[in-house]
């Protein structure tokens, strides 16, 4: 380690970066590429409603992920509401409280109860256990979230809503490439639900896709995200605008086309990460199983009880040298209106959440993130964490 504390920012020395490192920087593809697919789209003066670009993009996400079906939205949150609304969903969801605010607001919106559970200590997604004890006569789904790219344990939830006799969905925003028993993750449960937001590792600017191998599931969704139409005349039912862009399908597909490349750069990048902290004293890269997650699409570490610096503390040292870390998904979906007031909402102990929610950071990753900017944020943190108390002291100094 070259980094000594007088080279921190914290401690006057010049920042690591002079523009911000931001978690979820954009991949971004070939803009050549991009700007043709543009000028086609113009030239053909069909911008949206199910163009030809939004349909080529789910031919291209159904064959990646390998389902009969997939339907592009305007973004994951609208296909997951779609998705509760199209299967009749009623009364509750379980889902877990380690999760981004979008899976419980989806089913909230769509007048759903979300029921909080824990999630398992290995993989951070929804623990079958604990799923099953909020389970109540009033469920009528269990909503398994791949977070981080993790696969859930896809077999122990489809034994308990076969038991259960209700509806197992995914949220799978993060898990575009992740492998769950062998499979592309996509074609578990009665659908599955990518997001193709900036942030993701495929991006079309904003942008969703579910996944299903259920035809009829399929062509209700289709329906239900243009209105309800169902011919040019003709109202199958309720429906909303939930249309994915020809804008962001043309997106879609570039970032598609370059996968492999943004792949390759997430792995570098976490093996950089994995190398400059290996040895860190109270700090913990989470290293999840690479054949399961080998798209590598976040890189998340754990700050330890014994670190002697909190994570909020590391986060400010990580701050100050324009590394902005982030705490997702800090406070937790339990601890958040509307659900933190509503009783019903987490009929479960969340002792694994609760404990995570206090730990972890998210540091940058992606195409923007290059090595050297990784190997110093890995020397910055451990640095930090070699001299608690003088950064303690320091913290408090800026702060008065
Ligand atoms: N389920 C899960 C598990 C999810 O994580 C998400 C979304 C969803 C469902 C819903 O998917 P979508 O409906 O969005 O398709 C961001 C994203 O907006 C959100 O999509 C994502 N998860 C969540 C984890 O992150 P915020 O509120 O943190 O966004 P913001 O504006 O703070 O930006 C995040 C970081 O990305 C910052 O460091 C800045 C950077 N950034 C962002 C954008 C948009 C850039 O560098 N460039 C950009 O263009 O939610």
């Amino acid at each position: 380690m070259t980094r000594t504390l007088r080279d921190l920012a914290l401690f006057g020395g010049a920042p690591l970066a002079t523009t911000p490192l931001h978690v979820g920087a954009p991949n971004i593809g070939d803009r050549q590429r991009l700007h043709e697919l543009l000028d086609d789209a113009l030239d053909r003066r069909w911008l949206t409603n199910d163009g030809p670009f939004v349909q080529a993009f789910e031919r291209r996400v159904a064959d990646l992920v390998e389902v009969e079906h997939c339907v592009a939205t305007s973004s994951a949150t609208t296909g997951l509401m779609l998705l509760a609304a199209c299967l009749g969903l009623r009364g509750e969801v379980v889902l877990p409280a380690l999760t981004f605010v979008a899976t419980p607001h989806a089913m909230r919106w769509q007048g759903l109860s979300p029921v909080f559970a824990d999630v398992d200590r290995a993989t951070l997604t929804l623990s079958p256990a604990s799923a099953a004890a909020a389970c109540s006569s009033e469920t009528s789904a269990v909503l398994g979230v791949h977070l981080w790219g993790t696969p859930c344990d896809v077999d122990g939830l489809t034994r308990l809503t076969a038991e259960r006799s209700c509806a197992l969905v995914f949220d799978a925003a993060h898990a575009l490439g992740s492998i769950a028993g062998g499979r592309p993750v996509g074609s578990s449960g009665e659908a599955e639900v990518f997001s193709f937001h900036a942030t993701k590792l495929c991006n079309a600017f904003e942008g969703g896709a579910v996944a299903t191998n259920d035809a009829r599931l399929a062509a209700a969704l289709a329906e239900a995200r243009n209105f309800g139409f169902a011919g040019e005349d003709e109202i199958s039912g309720l429906g909303i605008n939930a249309k994915m862009s020809e804008v962001s399908a043309a997106m879609g597909l570039v970032s598609l086309d370059a996968l492999d490349h943004f792949v390759h750069a997430h792995r570098t990048n976490h093996e950089h990460y994995r190398v400059g902290l290996a040895g860190g004293r109270g700090v913990t890269l989470r290293d999840p199983d690479s054949r399961a997650t080998p798209t590598r699409p976040y890189v998340v570490i754990e700050v330890e009880d014994e670190a002697g610096l909190s994570r909020d503390e590391l986060l400010a040292v990580l701050r100050a040298e324009n590394v902005l870390a982030r705490r997702y998904f800090f406070p937790g979906c339990h601890r958040v209106p509307p659900y933190r007031d509503d009783p019903r909402s987490s009929p479960v102990p969340l002792p694994v959440t609760e404990q995570v929610l206090d730990r972890v950071l998210v540091l940058p990753t992606g195409t923007a993130t290059s090595t050297p900017a990784i190997d110093r944020i890995c020397e910055v943190v451990r640095c930090a964490l070699e001299h608690p108390d003088e950064v303690r002291a320091q913290l408090a100094t800026v702060a008065r």
